[in-house]
């Protein structure tokens, strides 16, 4: 199966963030807290040669424990770190002022680079530092199309559109951008994200799922009894599992399965421990 995740439109934002990064101070480098491994993009270090700031993104989805987890582990390796929740707007001023304390001498505004997947936030962090809307957001994958500055408290900050690399050493990592919506839904058989998705959280979030789902039959799989219980049904009775894996994902994405985080090593965190 050939994947196409890395349209051409990537390789162009790539270029141009390379072009941009000669006039860019500093880099927010923004990753999605339910996966903090999967979705940092393992190019970005060596493209970005200006000072980085990691900010993860998404808190009030992820699981408490392991964001203070990830966040400790990142900061253990001497990665300035701070994690944020963008719908409630939490601790987004803190960035802004340690970005303002990297630069005392400078006599201008610090031009702040915003790079990380799709979706990750980027745009919402750019609208809540500056206060007002002025990048476009959306909760697909894709919508910034073009590079934009955006000025306001004090600092110059470039949206740029997400980009995601060409290889993926594990498909995991892909699966997991994926069912977070980093990756647009066509790339993935959904029914196959959804399985793994209930797979995963019955391991290690099982009373969400119970609570939300009712524990699941012994004798067909459980997006069918998700389907059924929903009345998910196809004309003869069947179970539409299409629909049924297209509300898991729903439910999981906007936090109706809990607070979830996919990377519990990752391989970086299973390092450290
Ligand atoms: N719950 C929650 N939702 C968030 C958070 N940050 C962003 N979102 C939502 O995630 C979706 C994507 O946000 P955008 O700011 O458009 O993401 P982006 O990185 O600019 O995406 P592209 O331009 O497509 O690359 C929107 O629906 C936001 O409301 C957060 O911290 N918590
Ligand atoms: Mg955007």
């Amino acid at each position: 199966m050939t994947i196409q995740w890395y349209p051409g439109h990537m390789a162009k934002t790539r270029r141009m963030l390379v072009q941009e990064l000669k006039v860019v101070d500093v880099a927010l480098e923004l990753i999605d807290a339910r996966v903090p491994a999967s979705s940092r993009n393992p190019d970005l270090a060596e493209l970005v040669n200006k000072p980085r700031l990691m900010v993860l993104t998404k808190c009030d989805l992820a699981d408490p424990a392991l964001t203070d987890a990830w966040i400790e582990f990142y900061r253990s390796r001497g990665e300035k770190a701070i994690g944020v929740d963008l719908a409630k707007g939490t601790a987004v001023q803190e960035i802004a002022l340690a970005v303002k304390k990297m630069f005392p001498q400078l006599k201008r505004d610090p031009r702040v680079m915003v790079v990380g997947v799709p979706n990750v936030g980027k745009s919402t962090l750019i609208n809540r530092i500056v206060g007002r809307r002025g990048a476009k957001v959306g909760a697909r994958p894709g919508v910034t199309r073009g590079k934009q500055w955006v000025r306001g408290a004090g600092l110059q900050l470039l949206d740029s559109p997400g980009i995601l690399w060409p290889k993926f050493e594990d498909q995991e990592a892909a699966r997991k951008l994926a069912i977070t919506a980093a990756i647009r839904d066509e790339v993935f058989d959904q029914v196959e994200m959804a399985q793994w998705l209930l797979d995963f959280l019955q391991e290690y979030y099982r009373p969400n799922v119970i609570e939300r789902y009712g524990e699941p039959g012994e004798e067909e799989h459980f997006l069918e009894t998700i389907g059924r219980k929903r009345g998910f049904l196809r004309s003869g009775g069947l179970v539409d599992v299409e629909q049924a894996a297209a509300a898991v994902l729903t439910d999981f994405r906007s936090g109706r399965l809990g607070r979830v985080t996919l990377d519990r090593e990752g391989g970086e965190l299973g390092e450290a421990n």
